[in-house]
C-alpha cells in the first residue's frame, strides 16, 4: 500500500509539475484530496476511470456523473484518464492504474473487441474491473466483475415500434417509407445494439425501406457532414433515425440548409437516441419527433457496487440501468424541468 501511495504521490507531482500533460498522451484530471487528506491513503479507495472522451453531450454528463461521486468527501481518490476516443490510450491508462495498484478499474470500453490482454493483466494484479456503458467481447467473462449501462438493442427496438405506431396514427400504413441512418462509432456496442435492435423491426415492415447507413462518429460536425451528403444522394427521404442527439443536431442543420423541414409538421420523421436536455428543447421547437434515453447517470450505481464489493458482497454480472423515451406529443416543458442532463 505505501509503495502504491507513493507512485500515486510521485505520479500527482510529476503531473502538477508538468502542467498536467500526463505520460500517455492523455489528458488527466485528478480529483486530488487536499494535502492533509493525503497523508493516510489508507482512507481512500484509489478508482482508476478510463473515459472514452469528450464527443458528446451524454458523454459530459457521464463523465459529470462519475466525478460528482467519486470525490474525496465520499472516501474515493479519482484517477481519471480521458482517452480522447483513442482505444490506445485507454489501454495505456489501464495499464498505468495497474502500476499504480488503484484498488477499482472503471473502463467505458470505446469498442467491443481488443481488450483480452490488459484485462488479463488486470484480473493477474488482482484489480478488479468494472465496465460502464458500452460492453465487450472477450474470450473470459472473468476478467471483468459486472458490466452497468444500457439495452441498446432494446433502445433500437423501441424506437422502431414507435415508428411503427406512429405511421399508423399518420395513415401511412402500407406506404413505402424509406429510411437513412446515422451511425455511432462502428462497432461501439452503443451502435451494434441500436443498429441491431431497429432492423429487427424493419424486417417485419415490408414498405419500409432502409435506403442507407453511414458513420456519423456520435459527432454533430460529422453527422452534419453525412446527412447533407445523404439528402443529395435520396431525394425523397422519410424517416431519419439518428444514433445520438449530437449528430441529429448536426443533420437537422443539414435538413434545413438543403430546404426540406423535419419534425411533426415536417418531411422528414426524426428519431434520436440520448433524449438530452437539448434534443428536447429541439422537439420543443417541432424537430424532433421521438428520442429514445440513454442514461448515462452511471455514477450512484457504479459506486453502489463498489460498496457491495467492498463489504465482500456478490453482484450481479450484468446491470442495467432505467430508461425511458420521449415524442412531441409529451408535456416537454415538465419533463424539462425534471432532467438533470
Ligand atoms: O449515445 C453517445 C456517446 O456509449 C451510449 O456514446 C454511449 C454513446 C451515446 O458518444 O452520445
Amino acid at each position: 500500500m505505501i509503495k502504491r501511495f507513493f507512485s500515486i504521490f510521485v505520479v500527482v507531482l510529476l503531473v502538477s509539475i508538468g502542467g498536467g500533460w500526463m505520460f500517455f498522451g492523455c489528458v488527466p484530471d485528478k480529483e486530488i484530496p487536499s494535502d492533509d487528506a493525503v497523508q493516510d491513503e489508507e482512507d481512500y479507495i484509489v478508482i482508476g476511470l478510463s473515459q472514452i472522451g469528450s464527443e458528446s453531450d451524454w458523454r459530459n454528463a457521464n463523465t459529470g456523473s462519475f466525478k460528482s461521486v467519486f470525490t474525496a468527501e465520499n472516501g474515493y481518490y479519482l484517477l481519471f484518464e480521458d482517452a480522447q476516443q483513442k482505444q490506445e490510450n485507454q489501454l495505456k491508462a489501464v495499464r498505468d492504474f495497474i502500476l499504480q495498484e488503484v484498488d477499482y478499474i472503471i473502463l467505458d470500453p470505446i469498442v467491443e473487441t481488443g481488450w483480452d490482454t490488459v484485462l488479463m493483466e488486470a484480473k493477474d494484479a488482482k484489480i478488479p474491473v468494472i465496465l460502464v456503458d458500452r460492453q465487450i467481447v472477450v474470450e473470459d467473462e472473468d476478467f471483468y466483475t459486472c458490466w452497468v449501462g444500457s439495452d441498446f438493442r432494446e433502445e433500437g427496438r423501441r424506437a422502431g415500434e414507435w415508428l411503427e405506431e406512429y405511421l399508423k396514427d399518420q395513415g401511412r400504413q402500407g406506404e413505402e417509407i424509406r429510411i437513412v441512418t446515422l451511425q455511432g462509432t462502428p462497432e461501439s456496442s452503443a451502435q451494434i445494439g441500436r443498429t441491431m435492435g431497429f432492423q429487427d423491426v424493419v424486417s417485419r415492415n415490408a414498405d419500409w425501406k432502409m435506403l442507407d447507413r453511414r458513420n456519423g462518429e456520435f459527432t454533430q460536425a460529422k453527422g452534419q457532414e453525412v446527412m447533407r451528403d445523404l439528402l443529395r444522394t435520396y431525394e425523397d427521404i422519410d424517416v431519419l433515425i439518428s444514433e445520438n442527439d449530437n449528430m441529429t443536431f448536426g443533420a437537422i442543420e443539414a435538413i434545413e440548409s438543403a430546404g426540406r423541414t423535419c419534425g411533426p409538421k415536417g418531411d422528414i420523421i426524426v428519431i434520436s437516441f440520448d433524449a438530452v436536455r437539448a434534443a428536447i428543447r429541439y422537439m420543443q421547437k417541432g424537430k424532433i419527433n421521438a428520442d429514445f434515453e440513454c442514461n448515462p447517470l452511471l455514477g450512484p450505481k457504479v459506486a453502489q457496487i463498489i460498496e457491495e464489493l467492498e463489504d465482500g458482497g456478490h453482484v450481479e454480472k450484468i446491470q442495467y440501468i432505467e430508461e425511458q423515451y420521449f415524442d412531441a406529443s409529451m408535456d416537454l416543458e415538465r419533463i424539462l424541468e425534471e432532467r438533470v442532463y
